[in-house]
């Protein structure tokens, strides 16, 4: 099972913001801005080059997820962002679907 699989089953701790039937937000254990948090489907996806059109729905719930962790913690009105690391020269590390939420600081563009 892998890092993402065992924290939506609770088998390792992670300090969760929300959750539902399908999704996980929880905040991420190194975080690069003062609201950093993941969200992530419960069911195994790879990444987002791994979604498949039966994941049409569940794509959509995750990033009112996103918007959903945004306003709960207190960035949406500043403004945030939202990332997808997909595959290697994107920097994806943690091979389960997830979605960044950024915010609280000013960032650039484009990205490192
Ligand atoms: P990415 O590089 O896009 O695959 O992002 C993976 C993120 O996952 C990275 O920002 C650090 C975070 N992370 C890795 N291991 C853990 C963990 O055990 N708990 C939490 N909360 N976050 C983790």
């Amino acid at each position: 099972m892998c890092l993402f699989c065992k924290i939506a089953a609770k088998q390792i701790p992670a300090k969760i913001l929300f959750e539902d039937d399908e999704l996980v937000a929880f905040h991420d254990v190194n975080p690069v801005a003062p609201t950093h948090v993941l969200v992530i489907p419960k069911a195994h996806v790879a990444s987002l080059g791994d979604a498949a059109p039966e994941h049409a729905a569940l794509l959509g719930k995750l990033m009112l997820a996103a918007t959903r962790a945004a306003e709960l913690t207190g960035v949406a009105q500043g403004g945030y962002r939202v990332v997808a690391n997909t595959g290697a020269n994107a920097g994806q590390s943690v091979f389960h679907l997830h979605l960044h939420v950024l915010g609280g600081r000013a960032m650039g563009w484009p990205p490192g």
